[in-house]
């Protein structure tokens, strides 16, 4: 009898980028890694890689015919099923592709809209994923990864409407489409004013966001600050709901911490448009932490794609603080902290993982918020009292018996300064 297995099969794929201008190949191809990883976390097996120079895009097929011609052969060759380009096709351009050529193209946001649909947890995030798909155009994505909607399927999620499609081509009716996107975003406001509301009962906390590129580790930070337990993964997006826990840091003051969504370059405007919701801790942050995985060789351009996104959100005004992560992996590379401190002056570098400088992290988070400083101060010796009060109005860094006297470090608030002003040896701020 024959056996029929029901392992899945990862669908098999080519990617494909542009490089138009020859300087920036070697940015093409970090791109193009990273739609590898994006392409591993959606389950699809990358063969190979290509990047095709050329002077100007394709209107009809993006890239030229003879090119496409290859690809068709390579792919026929290696039992290839899809390619993916790192930029964003038009309609007309996958459908040229498929109807000319015979080839199924997906471009880079199709595969991110399949992992947050694959990661979202919360009715929120479900919408809003729904959301962006159906801005996207839901016509254009192409449901060929049955395993995906058998999980769809299965957790009978609120974007049910979209699932078990198949490979069905599906002519959507525009009007139906559009009644949906403003019943979504009615849906969204609705649980926006819930949260606005439940925010109004815990409103003297102040609060502080983690913001970073994808796998920077803030998950794993926000656990080991909060001692939750959220989903840790090595994998890109795997947070896509935002997760906020109250938090004592300093003096016993109290703030609200939040985990959220990652962030990576080329994000469309139309997916950043329909996280409003998820985004909106980010939006309404006094703080922001600012996390960055100082191992990943392209983390300087993480940096600044993290804070074009903020900036499309309108959350760039907000204070934030730049913290390198992940020093623990760093090896014998520790230099490039001194490199990365005279670069980014004032930020911090922690280890999630190990707890490494946790300590000031949090000492920074209480002085940014609270105004306070950041002060080197020595107390004589007979001072001894004073020191050991310091703590009910000051967050010690540290503390130690040197020739002259004690030596402390500490964060203070401003409106307490009197009381330490005249041992003051230096400041940070
Ligand atoms: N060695 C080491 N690994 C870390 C550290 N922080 C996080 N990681 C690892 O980095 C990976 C990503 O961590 P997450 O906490 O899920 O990252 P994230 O920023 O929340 O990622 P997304 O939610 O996907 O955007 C996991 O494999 C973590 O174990 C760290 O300080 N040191
Ligand atoms: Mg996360």
């Amino acid at each position: 009898m024959e056996s029929v297995s029901t392992e899945y099969v990862k669908p098999k794929a080519f990617l494909i980028g542009v490089c138009m201008d020859n300087r920036e190949y070697e940015k093409a191809q970090r791109s193009l890694e990273e739609l590898e990883r994006l392409a591993d976390t959606a389950e699809i097996e990358v063969v190979e890689k290509f990047i095709q120079n050329r002077k100007a895009i394709d209107k009809a097929t993006y890239v030229g015919k003879g090119f496409l011609e290859d690809i068709k052969a390579k792919m026929e060759m290696a039992d290839v099923q899809l390619v993916i380009f790192d930029n964003e096709l038009a309609p007309t351009q996958a459908r040229n592709m498929k109807r000319d050529f015979e080839i199924e193209a997906l471009d880079r946001t199709e595969i991110i809209l399949d992992i947050f649909q694959m990661h979202a947890k919360t009715k929120e995030a479900k919408l809003e994923v729904k959301l962006a798909e159906l801005k996207y155009q839901l016509p254009r994505l192409k449901k060929l990864w049955s395993h995906l909607d058998r999980e769809r399927g299965a957790s009978g999620s609120a974007s049910g409407a979209s699932r078990g499609m198949g490979e069905k081509q599906i002519e959507v009716d525009r009007r139906i489409v559009k009644d949906e996107i403003r019943f979504i975003t009615h849906e969204l406001e609705r649980i926006m004013t819930q949260k606005i509301t439940q925010r109004k009962s815990r409103e003297n906390a102040k609060k502080v966001c983690i913001v970073g590129y994808t796998n920077a580790g803030k998950s794993s930070l926000f656990n080991k600050l909060t001692g939750e337990n959220v989903l840790v993964e090595d994998k890109l997006f795997a947070t896509l709901d935002s997760t906020a826990r109250a938090l004592e840091i300093g003096r016993g003051d109290s703030i609200v911490l939040s985990d959220t969504v990652g962030f990576i370059s080329n994000l469309p405007h139309s997916l950043i448009a329909s996280f409003r919701a998820t985004l909106r801790d980010v939006m309404d942050a006094d703080l922001l932490i600012h996390l960055v995985d100082i191992n990943d060789e392209n983390c300087e351009e993480h940096i600044k794609a993290v804070k074009s996104v903020l900036k499309e959100i309108e959350a760039n005004n907000i204070p934030s603080q730049i913290v390198f992560n992940k020093i623990d992996l760093l090896g014998e590379y520790r230099v490039k902290e001194e490199v990365f401190a005279d670069v980014y002056t004032g930020s911090l570098f922690i280890s999630a993982v190990t707890g490494e400088n946790i300590d000031l992290l949090l000492a920074k988070i209480d002085e940014k918020l609270n105004q306070a400083s950041r002060l080197k101060l020595l107390f004589p010796f007979e001072e001894q009292k004073l020191i050991a009060n310091l703590h009910e109005y000051a967050t010690v860094i540290s503390k130690d018996f040197t020739d002259y006297g004690v030596s402390v470090e500490a964060v203070v608030n401003k409106e307490d300064l009197y009381k330490i002003k005249k041992f003051i040896a230096g400041s940070e701020n």
